[in-house]
């Protein structure tokens, strides 16, 4: 069959003004696994050609797919716009079916069937092997026949005689390799470049996270923590070095560093090839310490920015969103990276509870002792498949635009600070900690390549610094007295099937990793 993938136009700071557009992996890992199974597949970047949606359905509608399929990274402040694509695109062509997958998605698909007409069928949970079942489903089933058919397909759900079905939930793909990235969709290598190094792409070594981070629903997303063979993820960046001159590699792994020796062979792996590869990688703090003994084994596969969810500077805190780690193990992890010449970015997150002057003051002073190279403030959103949603039933949503949940604007209201003071607050946080003395002290003492590094940085993460100065100042949040209970949000919204429940895989003890993969 046609197929159209769309990367939606979902245009942020980051990408635009940041690190750069990056490969839509998720749509490349849908497409590999239905180019494979013999159907005709093309991807529209509308995201990173900067397309508007007058002009993607006019391509749309030349191309003529039978299905088009679409899903984003960052699904959730994506969601309005694939939202408002689909409508335009089942306007043109009524006879496209419409296939919509990711994690938002997966956890609002009832919401999205009852109110979005323009939505054929949710995939929920992993795309690979589910969309290559419904799309052979639609190429032979007669369309009387369809729904019963659908029916058989695991992690679906979509109308069924005036009512949203859904099917029993697939089970986690058992071996990861037994997919593949459709990397021949990409028409522009040119167009993916990342930190100033080049050519650039994200790739998985795993899926998954054995902990239990209450603000974050990602490990119950993958439901297991699964790898790939380490030897053949090296071999395809390996590949991707010689024939499409790729510099720079993304892991998009939740936690690639969950058991030793994966990581360790993956790291020897790329080291041996010798590949001038350069890294980007989240890792949690603990599992820096732990690899003391290995850190210049990171450095020779190419590690060179690493980004570590510290969350909080309060240990009581840190305890309440069971990070598992200490604010000593995620200092000396600082303390590590930056004398392995590993340039260490904090992941902090803002308002987890309601905050104070002298709480911010206090988490500036803390953020300053880590001693690392960049800062990453982020405002905790309230996604209603995590515990801490469940947590903070009670507390008001200011920001009711899910377009702006993207962890650059405040979500949640705060009891004793106004909006605008927040924003003050995480903005001088900001620049005090990139402009302190040390850091530049660092600088000077650095070599040429990190010198250049640091620049590039700084001036990126300075537009950006302006960039959500200017977007503050242009975006409504809602009084507090005019705000609603969190709980009443996600009902309002997403409708009775997702208020905010725990889902199944929240429920498993932390740390259920098999050391066998699958
Ligand atoms: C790499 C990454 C980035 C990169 C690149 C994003 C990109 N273009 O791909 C950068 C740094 C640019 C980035 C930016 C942002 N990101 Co980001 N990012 C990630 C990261 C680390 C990996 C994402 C990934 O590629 N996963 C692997 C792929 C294979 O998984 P997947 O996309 O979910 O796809 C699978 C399924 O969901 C499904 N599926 C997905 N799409 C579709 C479509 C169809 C039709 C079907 C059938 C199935 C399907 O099948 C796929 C294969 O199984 C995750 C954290 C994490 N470890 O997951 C955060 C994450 C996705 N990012 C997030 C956010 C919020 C953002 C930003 C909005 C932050 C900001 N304000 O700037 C921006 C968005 C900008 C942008 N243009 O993407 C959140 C999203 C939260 C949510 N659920 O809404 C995440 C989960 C981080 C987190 N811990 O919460 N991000
Ligand atoms: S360590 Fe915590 S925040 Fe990171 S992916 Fe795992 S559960 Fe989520």
């Amino acid at each position: 069959m046609k197929i159209l993938l769309i990367n939606p136009p979902y245009q942020t700071l980051t990408s635009n003004l940041g690190v750069g557009h990056q490969v839509p992996l998720g749509l490349l890992m849908v497409g590999g696994a239905l180019i494979d199974a013999g159907h005709e597949v093309k991807l529209l970047d509308a995201e990173c050609l900067g397309l508007e949606i007058p002009t993607i359905v006019n391509l749309g509608r030349t191309w003529a797919p039978e299905i088009v399929m679409t899903g984003h990274a960052g699904s959730t402040p994506a969601h309005p716009i694939c939202m408002k694509l689909l409508a335009a695109l089942k306007l043109a062509c009524r006879q496209v079916v419409t296939v919509y997958g990711g994690v938002y998605p997966t956890y609002h698909a009832e919401q999205i069937l009852r109110e979005h007409p323009c939505v054929d069928f949710v995939v929920r949970g992993e795309g690979e092997a589910t969309v290559v079942q419904l799309v052979s489903t639609l190429e032979e089933a007669t369309p009387q026949k369809r729904n019963d058919v659908c029916r058989e397909i695991g992690g679906l759900a979509f109308r069924d005689g005036g009512e949203v079905h859904f099917t029993p939930p697939r089970q986690p793909i058992a071996n990861l390799d037994d997919y593949r990235i459709g990397w021949e969709l990409i028409e522009d290598w040119d167009r993916y470049q990342c930190f100033g190094l080049g050519r650039a792409v994200i790739i998985q070594l795993s899926r998954g996270c054995p902990h239990r981070c209450t603000y974050c629903g990602q490990h119950g997303f993958w439901v297991r923590w699964r790898y790939r063979d380490p030897e053949r993820v090296a071999q395809e960046l390996q590949w991707l070095r010689h024939t499409h001159n790729v510099r720079f590699v993304t892991l998009a792994d939740e936690n690639p560093t969950t058991l030793p020796e994966v990581w360790e062979g993956f790291l020897r792996a790329v080291a041996r090839r010798n590949l001038g590869l350069h890294f980007f990688s989240t890792i949690r703090a603990t599992d820096i310490v732990r690899d003391e003994a290995i850190l210049p084994l990171y450095r020779e596969a190419g590690l060179l920015y690493i980004l570590m969810g510290v969350d909080t500077t309060e240990p009581r805190l840190q305890r309440k969103v069971r990070k598992n780690s200490t604010v000593a193990a995620d200092r000396r992890a600082a303390h590590l990276l930056r004398e392995s010449r590993i340039f260490a970015m904090l992941g902090h997150i803002v308002g987890f509870e309601d905050d104070t002057w002298r709480a911010y003051w206090r988490t500036l002073r803390s953020l300053l002792r880590y001693d690392a190279d960049f800062l990453n403030a982020m405002y905790v959103t309230p996604h209603s498949w995590t515990e801490f949603a469940h947590e903070c039933a009670d507390r008001c949503v200011i920001q009711p635009d899910l377009g702006k949940w993207d962890y650059r604007h405040q979500v949640l209201g705060q009891k004793h600070l106004r909006p605008w003071q927040v924003f003050l607050a995480v903005k001088l946080t900001e620049f005090v900690f990139h402009a302190r003395p040390a850091r530049w002290t660092a600088f000077f003492s650095g070599s040429r390549f990190q010198q250049r590094q640091l620049l590039w940085c700084f001036w990126h993460t300075g537009l950006v610094w302006f960039g959500e100065i200017a977007s503050f100042l242009r975006t409504r949040t809602l009084p507090l007295a005019q705000a609603t209970r969190l709980a009443r949000f996600h009902v309002h919204a997403h409708g009775a099937q997702s208020q905010i429940t725990r889902s199944p895989a929240q429920k498993r003890p932390a740390f259920a990793v098999s050391k066998t993969n699958g």
